[in-house]
């Protein structure tokens, strides 16, 4: 049976293809597929309606300016996102309860 962590890590690849895969490159996330990943699996952490935070997302992420994020890129919002939880009490008590 997989470790907690490996089935972490799996499921981040995971996810990351389901969407990745929808349009042009399979291996990378357009603007679009970027906006349906961040609203159906990170909502909850976002949050916010606003309509330039994928933009703003995508311009963070986007380190080779091709336009798309590629799992690299997306791991480091990942990374970023939990960091950002592990120093919210708050936060990794939401994420908790809903284990
Ligand atoms: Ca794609
Ligand atoms: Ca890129």
């Amino acid at each position: 049976m997989a470790s907690q962590l490996e089935s972490a890590m799996e499921s981040l690849i995971r996810v990351f293809h389901n969407y990745s895969c929808q349009e042009g490159d399979k291996y990378k996330l357009s603007n679009v597929e970027l906006k349906s990943l961040l609203q159906n699996e990170l909502g909850d952490f976002l949050g916010s309606k606003d309509p330039l935070l994928v933009e703003k997302i995508m311009n963070d992420l986007d380190k080779d300016h091709d336009g798309e994020v590629d799992f690299k890129e997306f791991v480091i919002l990942v990374a970023t996102l939990t960091v950002a939880c592990n120093d919210s009490n708050m936060l990794c008590r939401g994420i908790g309860e809903g284990m």
